[in-house]
């Protein structure tokens, strides 16, 4: 995998560059829609390729291992071939929707022990076992094993999580580089920063990750609670210790206003539910900003949700059309909307790289923040 750096904004610390991974080039800053159990939700592959033009999606190890299991995935040849996305994938390792997601877990130094949140069945999620996961998941780009701490968090709990997960990052690199890919191409591991929101640890983390010299770097634990304020203090410092030559992904961020201000400070990939979850309950992202498409207000608005943007679900259909079919709790509505959603955060990156090659950035992100967070 080879990252090229191609521009820097010469007023912030922005900067446009470009990915190379063995299923194709990504252009950063980039957002990569999420597709949890190998499917972003309501949306279809051809739709995300061909209107969105998303350059790389994420699939989630937990997921993935629980439904449709190892066993399917290995017979498949990959999540690739099992789901038809040809571009780049990224898998989370698990270290977070663990969490989130499962009934009862214990962390240990070991790994993880849950329960499964569909069976109730007993796991347990090491380190390795998470990079032999990711082996066969076959993701382009795969994610150590942390720990991503609740905010907020008492300082000696997050200092101490931080130790085990730089020493279970030590073990995801150990078995990483001792096994290979299963389908014939490279995969690259990022490790994850975390250290909560305590400047020390942070630095610490940071200085960690960099020595490692992986092909790219993330950023955990942030966008859980804390103040946007104390995210983006948090990136700054991360962001300035981090080397400049490789990607930098901040993990699950975030609104459009939070992608933009986290770009200003030198990220360059982000994930997040947003776009897709939100579109679900009627909330769309928009140029001019957010709406809510159930409201009476659009009952007899009959132009586009989005005629700046391109892409069939922006322009095609009306805001009265797609609030009536959230009304009527159809299908196509949640559809229209996740489309919709994604091609415009597809279109936020994708202008913002626009200006950081101009050397404009600055003042549209200015701009752009109050504009697409106003209240429709
Ligand atoms: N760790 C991992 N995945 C994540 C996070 C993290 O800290 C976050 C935090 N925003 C989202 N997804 N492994």
């Amino acid at each position: 995998m080879t990252f090229d750096l191609l521009a820097q904004d010469p007023a912030t610390k922005a900067r446009a560059g470009c990915l190379e991974t063995a299923h194709g080039a990504i252009e950063t800053p980039i957002f990569m829609p999420v597709g949890t159990a190998g499917t972003v939700k309501a949306v279809s592959q051809q739709t995300l390729k061909e209107d969105i033009q998303a350059q790389i999606i994420l699939g989630n190890t937990y997921h993935l291992y629980l439904r449709p299991g190892l066993d399917v995935l290995r017979a498949a040849g990959g999540l690739h071939q099992f789901n038809g996305w040809d571009r780049p994938i990224l898998t989370d390792s698990g270290g977070y929707q663990v969490y989130s997601l499962s009934n009862t877990r214990k962390i240990k130094e070991e790994g993880v022990k849950f329960r499964s949140h569909i069976d109730g069945s007993q796991h347990l999620f090491s380190p390795e076992g998470v990079m032999d996961i990711q082996r066969v998941i076959g993701a382009d780009i795969i994610m150590a094993f942390d720990e991503c701490t609740p905010w907020p968090c008492e300082y000696d709990y997050a200092a101490r999580s931080l130790d085990m997960t730089h020493r279970w990052l030590q073990r995801c690199i150990q078995r990483f580089d001792s096994t290979e890919g299963l389908y014939g191409y490279q995969q690259a591991l990022f490790p994850i920063v975390q250290g909560s929101t305590f400047k020390d640890l942070r630095i610490k983390s940071a200085e960690f990750i960099a020595a490692q010299g992986r092909e790219g770097n993330a950023i955990g634990g942030l966008s859980v609670g804390e103040p946007a304020e104390l995210m983006y203090e948090m990136t700054e410092l991360v962001c300035d210790i981090l080397p400049k030559d490789k990607p930098r992904y901040l993990m699950g961020v975030g609104t459009p206003a939070n992608i933009l201000e986290n770009i200003a400070l030198g990220v360059d990939m982000f994930d997040c539910v947003m776009p897709t979850r939100n579109a679900r309950n009627g909330m769309l992202f928009t140029t001019q900003g957010i709406m809510n498409v159930t409201n009476k207000k659009w009952a007899n608005d009959f132009t586009p949700i989005d005629a700046e943007l391109g892409g069939p679900a922006s322009t095609f259909y009306t805001r009265a059309y797609v609030r009536h079919l959230f009304q009527c709790q159809e299908m196509l509505g949640p559809q229209i909307a996740s489309a919709h959603n994604l091609t415009f955060y597809l279109w936020l990156v994708k202008e913002a790289r626009k200006q950081i090659v101009a050397g404009t950035f600055a003042p549209w992100k200015e701009r752009m923040v109050k504009q697409v967070m106003t209240r429709l």
